[in-house]
């Protein structure tokens, strides 16, 4: 999928990328010389803190609390979650959303401790630094969590595997927390195998593999598919990501619009989008808006309906300046402040409101754990074609997009002559915060 979709290079021209089998922990050295033979193409390392709050608060507490079950809550009142359980925690099936009330029956024995951002955050900055020292192409995509390219360095370190694991033990050395590392061709693989090898583990998904390790799988495991994508291809009875991998493209553009081909390609393990290091970062030149609901909110309706509002409202602005763009970011901001920013990049530049709220949802489809009341949305759209650069058209619904435009050009000069309000989104009107 993209975890930021960029297609840069086509799929037919495309060669096998690493070749070898999945490794684990203690592979040996000729796996890895295999894995490093893919001549000109990608190694990537996804490297994900394993508990990530827990890990640092028990490193912090000097063995105090180790063997024992640590969960970190944004606060240790009884209306907050648990944001990390270690794995002792998790043994008694307490997760990341789980109200503490039930934690504490769970795990009545737990040491419950609330959460301290400021540690994190330090933490966070000194895994990159330690992440840049394998290559300087990182990109951090989370609190805990780096893509690394390592096709230009690897053999610096002794091939993938060896740098995976070298990466591994100055995490640890330097910072005393456990992390899981996997190994892939592209963002997509190797974010996918970090979630196989958990806990502390070092795992390759090739492509070679896919047919084997990743088609098995529920859908729901693909990245980027989030719950109510999951219920829909259930209804469609799509039960594992290979089934997925065999529908046609055109079926899932129909079903599922512009993300549909992408949901395809991330089911066959396809993946082109590029690390992008801080100063890559697509938000430099962007057009977003956001905004803070009256009140926090889990209703999935009023939620769907002021993000169909920004995507209007960036649209619409959009359109004004003939501006077109590829990348959607979305924010999603929780009640507890903390705040989550996702990207994706669609294959054809975009500016209608439908097309971005498609991206936009589906991003929040992915990210949102519905238990968590919704403070702040916002979104963005970057990547932006300026006038008169030459864009490609999407492939699909050629009719359909010509007319849709043609209808929102017409909207937007009523907008111009009568003021914003006087049309708007059938679903916005009874809603307070459709703005
Ligand atoms: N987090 C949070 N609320 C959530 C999920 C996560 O506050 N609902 C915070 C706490 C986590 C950190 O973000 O420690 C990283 O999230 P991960 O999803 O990577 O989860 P963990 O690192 O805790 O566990 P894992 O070992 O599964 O990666
Ligand atoms: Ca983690």
């Amino acid at each position: 999928m993209t975890l930021g979709f960029d297609k840069r290079f086509s799929i037919a021209g495309r060669s096998r990328l690493l070749a070898g089998a999945a490794l684990c922990e203690g592979a040996g050295a000729s796996p890895d010389l295999e894995l490093a033979g893919g001549l000109g193409e990608r190694a990537i390392i996804c490297v994900d803190m394993d508990a990530f709050f827990a890990s640092v608060e028990q490193q912090c507490a000097s063995g105090s609390l180790d063997g024992k079950p640590v969960m970190v809550c944004g606060n240790t009142e009884r209306r907050s979650v648990v944001a990390a359980a270690n794995y002792i925690a998790r043994e008694y099936g307490v997760r990341a959303g789980t109200p503490i009330t039930t934690a504490r029956r769970l795990c009545p024995d737990g040491v419950f401790l609330e959460g301290d951002p400021e540690k994190y955050v330090f933490t966070c900055i000194r895994i990159n630094d330690i992440c840049r020292q394998f290559t300087p192409r990182v990109e951090s995509f989370s609190i805990d969590e780096c893509f690394l390219d390592i096709t230009g360095t690897h053999h610096l370190f002794g091939g993938p595997v060896e740098t995976a694991r070298k990466l591994k033990a100055h995490i640890r050395a330097q910072l005393g927390i456990a992390s899981t590392a996997g190994i892939g061709p592209n963002k997509l693989l190797a974010k996918t195998a970090s979630k196989l090898g958990k806990p502390d583990g070092l795992f390759t998904l090739t492509h070679d593999d896919v047919p084997a390790k990743l088609h098995p799988l529920p859908v729901d495991k693909l990245y980027g598919i989030g719950g109510q994508t999951a219920k829909k291809l259930a209804r469609l009875g799509v039960a594992t990501i290979g089934d997925l991998a065999r529908i046609p493209a055109h079926v899932l553009q129909r079903i599922f619009g512009i993300i549909g081909p992408m949901l395809r390609d991330a089911a066959n393990g396809i993946d082109h989008s590029p690390i992008l290091t801080d100063d890559e970062q697509p938000e430099a030149k962007s057009v977003g808006n956001s905004y803070t609901l009256a009140d926090d909110t889990r209703c999935v309706r009023k939620v769907l309906a002021v993000l169909l509002g920004l995507c209007s409202k960036v649209g619409r602005r959009m359109r004004k300046h003939d501006y077109v763009g590829r990348t959607v970011t979305l924010t999603v901001r929780y009640a507890n402040f903390q705040t989550c920013v996702r990207a994706r990049t669609v294959e054809a530049p975009i500016n209608l409101d439908r097309d971005i709220f498609e991206a936009a949802s589906a991003i929040l489809d992915g990210v949102w754990d519905r238990r968590r009341p919704v403070r702040l949305l916002g979104v963005s759209v970057s990547n932006i074609l300026q006038p008169g650069e030459p864009r490609q058209q999407a492939l699909f619904g050629h009719d359909y997009r010509r007319r849709y435009r043609q209808a929102l050009v017409s909207v937007d000069d009523l907008r111009d002559r009568y003021g914003e309000t006087v049309v708007t989104w059938a679903s916005l009107v009874r809603t307070p915060d459709g703005i």
